[in-house]
C-alpha cells in the first residue's frame, strides 16, 4: 500500500484550511499536518476544519507550537501546557486525524549549552512527564485519537532525546492512547542508526516527522531516507510521515521535489 504522506501546513500555498488541502493532494501528498498555538484559536478554527473533512480534506496530525510544554519546570505552566494539548487533541479527535505531537519540552533546556545544571533531576522529569501523558492519555482515548509524545535534539530537550528514551517512558506511562514519533531529523543528530533505532522501537512508533539534516525539505541534505522507509514498510506502518521543515525555494515547488525525493527513497532508488 506504500507510506503515507503529508505536510505542515505553514508549507502549503492557500489560506483556508480547504486550499491547504487541496495544494498537498494536487502535489500528491495524502495528508496536512495542522500546527495549534493557542487553545482559543485551536478551538475557533474547528468548524472550518470540519467543514473541510466534510469536503474530503484529509488532516493526518495536529502538531503543537508553542513554548508551553507538558515538561515545563513550573506548575502554572505545566498546566497551560495540558490546557493547549487538550484542545489540540479534541480538535485532532473531531476532524479524523491520528493524533496529538508534543514533545517533553521545547527549548527550555539543554544539558549540553550553559548553564549545563538542570533544575530538576531525571527522576522528577519522569514523574512530570508521567503525569502529563497520562492525563492527556485518557482525554485522547475520550477523544478517539492518540497523543504522540516526540523526542528531540540535546540542543532543544534535555529530557527525551532518543526513541529507546521514549519507549522507556511510554513503559512507565502504559497508556494505549499514548504512543511515540519519529522525527528523522532529530534522529539524524541523536541516534546511531536511525532505522534500527525505528524497528527497535516498534509497535510505540506512530508518526514521524521528515526533514533533511540542515533542517531544510528531504533532498537538501545527507540523510538517507531509505533504510528508515524501509523498516517503516516492513511494519507496514499505518501512521503518516509528516514533512516539518524549512523550505529553500518557493511553496509549491520545494514541496513536490521533496515527495519525489521521498518516493524514490521509498522505492530504495
Ligand atoms: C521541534 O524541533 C520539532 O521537531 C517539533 O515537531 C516540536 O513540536
Ligand atoms: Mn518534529
Amino acid at each position: 500500500m506504500g507510506l503515507h504522506f503529508s505536510v505542515q501546513e505553514n508549507l502549503l500555498s492557500g489560506d483556508t484550511a480547504m486550499e491547504k488541502w487541496d495544494a498537498a493532494r494536487r502535489l500528491g501528498y495524502d495528508g496536512v499536518e495542522l500546527r495549534g498555538t493557542d487553545p482559543a484559536d485551536v478551538r475557533a478554527r474547528l468548524p472550518e476544519l470540519e467543514r473541510a473533512v466534510a469536503q474530503g480534506a484529509v488532516f493526518s496530525s495536529y502538531c503543537v507550537i508553542s513554548d508551553l510544554f507538558i515538561g515545563a519546570w513550573d506548575a502554572d505552566r505545566r498546566a497551560a501546557a495540558i490546557e493547549l494539548m487538550k484542545a489540540i487533541i479534541e480538535s485532532a479527535g473531531a476532524i479524523g486525524a491520528n493524533g496529538a505531537v508534543t514533545p517533553a519540552s521545547y527549548g527550555m533546556h539543554s544539558n549540553f549549552l550553559p548553564p549545563f545544571e538542570a533544575k530538576r533531576d531525571a527522576a522528577g522529569d519522569i514523574a512530570v512527564l508521567r503525569e502529563g501523558l497520562d492525563v492527556l492519555g485518557d482525554y485522547a482515548h475520550g477523544a478517539g485519537t492518540h497523543v504522540f509524545l516526540e523526542p528531540l535534539n540535546r540542543y532543544e530537550d534535555h529530557m527525551i532525546n532518543t526513541l529507546s528514551q521514549g519507549v522507556e517512558l511510554l513503559e512507565i506511562v502504559n497508556h494505549p492512547s499514548v504512543k511515540l514519533m519519529a522525527d528523522l531529523y532529530h534522529m539524524n543528530i541523536e541516534e546511531a542508526d536511525s532505522a534500527a533505532a525505528i524497528d527497535a522501537a516498534m509497535p510505540y512508533v506512530a508518526h514521524v516527522h521528515l526533514a533533511d539534516s540542515n533542517r531544510l525539505e528531504p533532498g537538501l541534505g545527507h540523510i538517507g531516507f531509505a533504510a528508515p522507509f524501509a523498516v517503516l514498510s516492513k511494519h507496514d506502518f499505518p501512521g503518516t510521515c509528516a514533512i516539518e521543515c524549512l523550505l529553500s525555494g518557493p511553496k509549491d515547488e520545494t514541496i513536490a521535489a521533496a515527495l519525489s525525493h521521498l518516493k524514490s527513497a521509498e522505492k530504495g532508488a
